[in-house]
């Protein structure tokens, strides 16, 4: 493959320095910033990141401020689900929607007062959308991205790790909730969170000159664990079952065809500016709908566009991320499958670019 040149439009990270100092071998483009996709390979760092720790940089999941009286109205006019029931420390995993109901963005948003929240978003300019509404409806809110990178620890050792850095009472933090740890003179949000199903922390360092200390304090401190530098994993994220916006779906898909119902309300979420056209979409129920998917045969190759799926010779849906596993021996992937043919147990036949496989729509995914 040709390169992809280097520039100021293409920006660098505060940890960019030693990602490359630990050999990373490839990037992509998130949100117009490098976001690391491989170290070793992404088998050897699949199985170092399910025995040991890694330290992510994922500064490309930039955050969009929300700043003033309005902030927490614009941010339920921007997603389904109920955030009323939602407190300072806590992280909801949110579907952002336009007026058509479709998918805009999959965030994590981050409540760190009423008046003050984060977007960590996915790959999508969601900074442009929320401005325009906070213009448009002359909202008494600052909208900004400002100058936090997260960095992620993900892996069976990470609460040790991040307990060695920041002390015992990081093991205090649940699931989805964060709370302020101070690393030499800042204070930081430390959530229990991570694009991985191994368990983990994010760190949403503030300030990018910390960004290096803060990074080899950790590499220092993880030496006899095992400490490497790793990513979001492509095996890993598919065996679990965690969607890549842009990938998996996009804004011509409503959260229900994602599988993402569960986090909507509705119903309750009043001012959400995509309630009326999820509430009549929601009523029929989707016609197709994300689905984990085996398919047979050894490895396939990488999958940069989507792969049609097909039952007796008919398009009934696509597969839009596939790769090997090794440790359930199949190759994973991730469809969006039409109702008729969305069953577990559906044996369909997809179009790879090696050509037709066998293909079985799963109950659940793999993690
Ligand atoms: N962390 C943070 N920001 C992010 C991501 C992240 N921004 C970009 C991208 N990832 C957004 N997409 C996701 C997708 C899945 C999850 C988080 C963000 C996730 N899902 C869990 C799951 O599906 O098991 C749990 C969801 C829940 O129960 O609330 O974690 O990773 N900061």
């Amino acid at each position: 493959m040709p390169q992809i040149s280097a520039s100021r439009r293409l920006r660098r990270t505060p940890f960019s320095e030693g990602v490359e100092a630990a050999g990373v071998k490839g990037y992509t483009v998130y949100n117009r910033m490098l976001l690391p996709t491989v170290f070793e390979s992404v088998e050897a760092d699949y199985r170092h990141l399910k025995t040991h720790v890694q330290v992510w940089d994922v500064s490309c999941e930039r955050q969009v401020e929300l700043r003033g009286p309005d902030a927490a109205r614009l941010m339920q006019m921007l997603t389904p689900r109920d955030l009323r029931g939602m407190l300072p420390g806590q992280c909801f995993y949110v579907p952002i929607v336009d007026e058509t109901g479709g998918m805009l963005n999959d965030p994590v948003a981050v409540k760190l007062s009423e008046d003050r929240w984060w977007i960590s978003i996915a790959d999508s300019d969601l900074l442009l959308w929320v401005k325009g509404i906070a213009v448009g409806y002359r909202l008494d809110v600052l909208v900004d991205e400002p100058d936090v990178s997260p960095l992620a620890v993900q892996g069976p050792k990470a609460e040790e790790l991040m307990a060695r850095v920041f002390g015992d009472r990081v093991q205090d933090i649940r699931f989805f909730k964060f709370d302020m740890f101070e690393f030499q003179g800042h204070d930081l949000a430390v959530a229990r969170s991570g694009y991985s199903k191994q368990g983990g922390y994010e760190i949403y360092v503030e300030g990018s000159e910390i960004g290096m200390p803060l990074w080899n304090a950790l590499f220092a401190a993880g030496e006899n664990l095992h400490v490497r530098a790793g990513c979001p994993n492509l095996i890993e994220r598919i065996e679990g079952g965690l969607l890549s916006y842009g990938n998996d779906m996009t804004d011509d898909n409503t959260p229900h065809e994602c599988g993402l119902g569960k986090f909507c309300n509705t119903h309750t979420a009043i001012g959400c500016i995509g309630r009326d056209a999820l509430l009549r979409v929601a009523k029929e129920g989707p016609i197709q709908q994300i689905r984990p998917i085996a398919i047979a045969g050894d490895s396939v190759p990488g999958c940069d566009r989507p792969w049609g799926l097909f039952a007796d010779g008919k398009w009934v849906g696509q597969v839009t991320s596939a790769t090997w596993s090794p440790d359930f021996a199949t190759n994973v992937a991730i469809g969006m499958v039409r109702l008729s043919h969305w069953d577990a147990g559906t044996e369909l036949d997809v179009e790879t670019p090696d050509g037709m496989r066998r293909a079985t729509v799963q109950s659940h995914f793999w993690i």
